[in-house]
């Protein structure tokens, strides 16, 4: 697999909601196992798995309390094994999420560490006299005071996810360890999380700047040491093997990027940025409703194509994750136009250059499930940010609205398998509700019928197989200021594709711009999700969100 990593397609999986096969409240991995030839149908190459280790589950496993233990409500190291095994069998690889900006206060070294100022473990976190004024992500001051001691303790995320201190040598050497420890098992993949906040400015300064972005932030991301433990890690665990990893970077700037995933560099495979998922933050404020904005997005994804191109770094591409809602009805229509929306934002997604990442339900066009009520939440975030927001005088309604848009609960819901209660996930009480629409958005509904979201998926994976144009082909925009359609280029010396979506529900003219031209060529249609695309490239009237692939040779 390895000389070719870069044609793969990643899914990721979120065990908590794919598939309880014990009829638990919560997934398991016995259920992944369960649903692997449905996988293997699809067509991907690795499978990322949210964390899956012990953890108390405040931040649903990224607040781990054993980084060598399976969640008992997960199953256990022998069922993990028989995982790995049964993926291989499918030509399937194991990605973990390694979770090493924080760990749990549950955590061993933590409980150590908080006991005295002298104790070995104390300098495995992040000890201060004083706090700074940063912000957690996840709202209120990022310092903890803990009594014992009288000192305070970062955590950028939850009170509970103490962040752990990386200029200390032992604790890297413990973490490279234990990474080593999964992939003597046979882990082929691993995602790193918030990867790039791990290196903390020392100097510990306020941040003093006015605006949107004074948390902190800009003393801790891509900060002073990072590409140096990030080469170290790249030295002690993954020279020398198969490993392919992709970097969460939070934040993050292109030259940063470049860093982190040109080879030459030896630091990480890929990298996954969010600037393009956050068009519909207005002024960078998530918590209000909006719609988005689309020449901003075409923007944005377009500069990173071009930048990491150019840089030689190499991008993560993907509309969804486990912390964002669901594309569908986020860019696309979740009501009339789901199924051609769905396959259109796959379409102009997948045609990009990168590694692609499909999340669980996209495939099959699941949306948000639009909860009225706060009790329908389970999300720490969501939990933390509507407590605040109410103290700060907002009203009920406005964060509501904004909740249902943004929630990460939003792609938390059960996985659609079947119209059977609780979408087929668990025989038992689901521990978030499913979205009500299971009866008609499911993983059965859509293997049965060949016009279905997911066999447009599998036909995309099977192109990227097919056409090396898909992945090592340049990036270039057309028409950057045109309100509806998003219409880009990849060119290798013999191979051009000509992607041409329409992200609107109104109708939009095509008109190919003077300045390209394919005289002389052959053209032909490689994809479109309408049954009848219009074959001459070079004008045509686009149906809503309409998408259509002109291949050249
Ligand atoms: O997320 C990091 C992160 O910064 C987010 O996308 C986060 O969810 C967002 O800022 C909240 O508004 C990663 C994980 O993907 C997320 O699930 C964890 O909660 C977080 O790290 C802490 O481990």
């Amino acid at each position: 697999m390895k000389q070719d990593w870069k044609k793969s397609v990643v899914y990721q999986i979120y065990p908590k909601s794919f598939r309880s096969h014990n009829g638990g409240a919560t997934g398991d991995i016995k259920g992944i196992i369960e649903k692997l030839d449905y996988l293997s149908f699809l067509g991907v190459d690795y499978i990322w798995l949210t964390p899956i280790y012990e953890s108390p589950q405040n931040d649903n496993g990224y607040d781990v309390s054993d980084y060598y233990a399976i969640d008992e409500s997960y199953g256990t190291m022998e069922e993990f094994e028989e995982l790995l095994a049964e993926s291989k069998k499918r030509n399937i690889g194991i990605m973990m999420d390694i979770v090493v900006n924080h760990s749990s206060t549950e955590h061993k070294w933590f409980q150590e560490s908080k006991k005295s100022k002298d104790n070995p473990y104390r300098n495995f976190y992040i000890w201060r006299d004083e706090p700074t004024n940063w912000e957690s992500k996840f709202g209120g001051s990022a310092w903890k005071y803990d009594e014992i001691t009288g000192q305070y303790y970062l955590h950028l995320f939850d009170t509970t996810q103490a962040d752990l201190n990386w200029e200390n040598e032992e604790l890297r050497k413990e973490v490279y360890k234990m990474m080593a420890f999964w992939a003597e098992k046979g882990v082929t993949g691993f995602r790193l999380d918030v990867i790039n906040l791990i290196s903390k400015e020392q100097s510990f300064p306020n941040d003093t700047a006015e605006g949107a972005m004074n948390d902190g932030r800009k003393y801790y991301t891509d900060g002073p040491r990072v590409h140096e433990f990030l080469q170290e890690m790249h030295e002690e665990v993954f020279a020398g093997t198969d490993i392919i990893t992709v970097g969460e970077m939070s934040s993050t700037t292109i030259d940063n990027c470049i860093k982190y995933s040109n080879p030459d560099r030896k630091e990480l495979s890929m990298t996954f940025s969010f600037h393009h998922l956050k068009v519909d933050y207005p002024n960078g404020d998530k918590w209000t409703k909006a719609d988005f904005d689309f020449l901003q997005l075409k923007d944005i994804m377009s500069t990173w194509q071009k930048g990491m191109y150019d840089g030689g770094g190499w991008n993560a591409i993907f509309w969804c994750n486990h912390d964002q809602p669901r594309i569908v009805s986020r860019f696309g229509n979740d009501t009339m136009y789901r199924k051609e929306s769905a396959k259109m934002l796959a379409t102009s997604l997948h045609m990009l250059q990168g590694t692609p990442y499909i999340y669980q339900g996209e495939e099959i066009g699941m949306t948000n499930p639009g909860f009225n009520s706060i009790d329908d939440y389970r999300d720490v975030e969501t939990l933390n940010i509507y407590k605040l927001k109410r103290e700060q005088g907002m009203s009920h309604e406005d964060i509501m609205a904004a909740i249902q848009q943004k929630s990460r609960d939003n792609s938390r819901t059960p996985m659609q398998w079947d119209a059977t209660e609780n979408a087929g996930f668990t025989s038992g009480t689901p521990w978030i509700a499913a979205a009500s629409n299971y009866k008609d958005i499911n993983a059965e509904e859509a293997v049965k019928d060949p016009d279905s979201i997911l066999h447009y998926y599998k036909k995309l994976i099977e192109l990227r197989k097919q056409y090396d144009v898909m992945t090592y082909g340049n990036y270039e925009l057309l028409l950057a200021d045109h309100p509806r359609i998003w219409a880009y280029i990849r060119r290798t010396e013999d191979e051009v594709l000509l992607t041409v979506s329409n992200y609107y529900s109104e109708g939009a003219e095509w008109v190919l711009p003077e300045e390209v031209s394919f005289e002389g060529w052959n053209s032909e249609v490689l994809i479109s999700n309408y049954a009848d695309p219009a074959q001459d490239y070079k004008h045509s009237n686009l149906r809503p969100y309409e998408a259509v692939v002109y291949r050249f040779t």
